[in-house]
């Protein structure tokens, strides 16, 4: 099966060489910025998925365009949800599922977007983490930078080494605070940022730039700033259900691990603590993306240019005694989507349809003027950037290791696991999906239609890397005097 996959890829990376541009396609072409957010749910302004989160800058851009209510990623977890929108393929059809698989090694050129736009005069600009971690080919970018984050403390970084580091969210060592004392120009996404806006000045010919945001991903620690819109006894927690999963069939349980990181939360009594280290998170996120959407509007290239704004997946804060991604829940897989078209999307219009983040690919080349190709499976949402309100049959779909699929509709979510046990939820009577309905006859129907869009093949994970290639430490960090041990568990692959 892999032999055939690679076969396939090659085969399109082949036809791709063929569509050649033309004359015309060239000289009307819009610049395109792609703004990717990570880890970031439905909480913000336009989604109402917090009733305290404080996005301004997203509000705004909101304001000018259309907000996708009910967008799914094709994996709730970064590496195999970027691979997925960069190329246009779904996990079931590469084999990149998870956090360990190498992605570009398995992403032959002209195939991702940066570099496929760039046969037809783009120039691919890119800033921060677009794939996962520092995964990237140089020679697919015309530019490509990615700075680095040094807000941990020292030993920190040594325990959880990486471009980022790391400080996860449910440890029992809870009451260090979070370092709060950093100047927001020498955070990763402020530097990101400043060099996309440098880029801005410099672009006279047709862009493709791509902005990876990296907060509101951990570590949450953000300028004081930010904490302080958010007093600690105001912050409310996440409405839950007690005693959600009791309706979840075993896989889903496996998933929300609800005994690893909601147990420590509730035992070290954290979670009002990490639900604003969050709300804090995205604000300081907003506030850079903020920066960059204000230079384009005072640039040369206002009026010319796409504004796409994404989030590579969502995340549980103890809904369903769950936290983070991983899961094939709402909170795990809808993400914001807001496109800005000049010419084609409303002001401040809202779209309640179902799609999924394969759209993306397919939607830009349309709107470019360059031909969809072969290998981009989605299905180009223009119609619904020109009329939120237009009919739409294809559903969401989105995908969790492998043969674990979601169908997301209008009117509901369908998971199916691996082993067949199933989850089925109305979304319009019940939007936390606290009920599962799986089981009731009634729904046999719903269940029969919505499954005939589970993914016909599901392809044999791709090899994850050779243990030379991932020097991410497991649990045997040296320990010095004073220094507590490695305490890396399961979590911490959860990048
Ligand atoms: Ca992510
Ligand atoms: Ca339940």
């Amino acid at each position: 099966m892999r032999l055939i996959c690679t076969c396939v890829w090659i085969l399109l990376a082949i036809a791709t060489t063929f569509l050649v541009p033309t004359d015309a396609a060239a000289a009307a072409k819009p610049n395109i910025l792609l703004v990717i957010a990570d880890d970031l749910n439905d909480w913000i302004g336009p989604m109402k998925g917090h009733p305290q989160a404080k996005t301004p800058n997203l509000d705004k851009l909101a304001a000018r365009g259309v907000t996708f209510m009910n967008a799914q990623v094709s994996a709730p977890i970064c590496n195999p949800s970027r691979a997925s929108f960069m190329t246009g393929r779904r996990p079931s059809t590469t084999g990149i599922y998870n956090n360990q698989q190498p992605a570009m090694a398995h992403i032959p050129r002209a195939v991702a977007l940066n570099d496929y736009l760039r046969k037809f005069g783009y120039t691919s600009l890119g800033a921060g983490k677009i794939y996962h971690y520092r995964q990237f080919r140089k020679e697919d970018w015309d530019q490509v930078v990615f700075h680095t984050d040094d807000t941990l403390p020292k030993h920190e970084a040594k325990r959880r080494p990486g471009p980022f580091g790391y400080r996860m969210f449910t440890e029992d060592k809870t009451t260090e605070p979070f370092n709060e004392q950093r100047a927001e120009s020498e955070l990763v996404d402020a530097k990101s940022v400043s060099w996309c806006i440098d880029q801005l000045k410099e672009q006279d010919s047709a862009f493709f730039m791509v902005c990876g945001i990296h907060r509101p991903h951990t570590p949450w620690d953000v300028p004081k700033k930010y904490f302080d819109l958010y007093p600690l006894e105001d912050v409310q927690l996440p409405t839950v259900l007690t005693n959600d999963l009791a309706d979840v069939p075993t896989p889903g349980v496996t998933f929300a691990r609800p005994k690893a990181a909601h147990a420590a939360v509730l035992r070290t009594g954290v979670w009002k603590d990490r639900v604003r280290a969050y709300l804090a998170s995205i604000s300081y996120a907003d506030a850079q993306i903020g920066r960059l959407l204000d230079a384009l509007q005072k640039s040369k290239h206002h009026e010319n240019t796409i504004i796409i704004f994404v989030s590579d997946h969502g995340w549980h804060l103890g809904e369903k005694e769950h936290w983070a991604k991983q899961a094939l829940w709402r909170q795990a897989t809808r993400v914001p989507l807001i496109w800005v078209v000049p010419g084609v999307t409303k002001p401040g219009t809202k779209c309640e349809r179902a799609v999924d983040l394969t759209s993306l690919f397919p939607t830009i080349c349309e709107l470019a003027g360059v031909p969809v190709p072969e290998h981009a499976e989605g299905v180009s949402i223009k119609p619904l950037l020109a009329k939120p309100s237009a009919k739409w049959k294809q559903p969401a779909i989105t995908t969790h290791l492998r043969n674990n699929h979601a169908i997301t509709t209008d009117e509901w979510r369908y998971i199916r696991y691996a082993d067949g046990t199933e989850e089925l939820y109305d979304q319009k009577k019940d939007p936390r999906e606290w009920n599962n309905v799986a089981a009731e006859p009634k729904y046999a129907k719903v269940k029969k239609d919505l499954a005939q869009y589970l993914p016909k093949v599901n392809a044999e994970p791709v090899a994850e890397k050779a243990p030379a290639e991932a020097p991410r430490p497991k649990a045997k960090a040296k320990k010095k005097a004073g220094e507590k041990p490695n305490e890396t568990k399961p979590d911490d692959d959860q990048d």
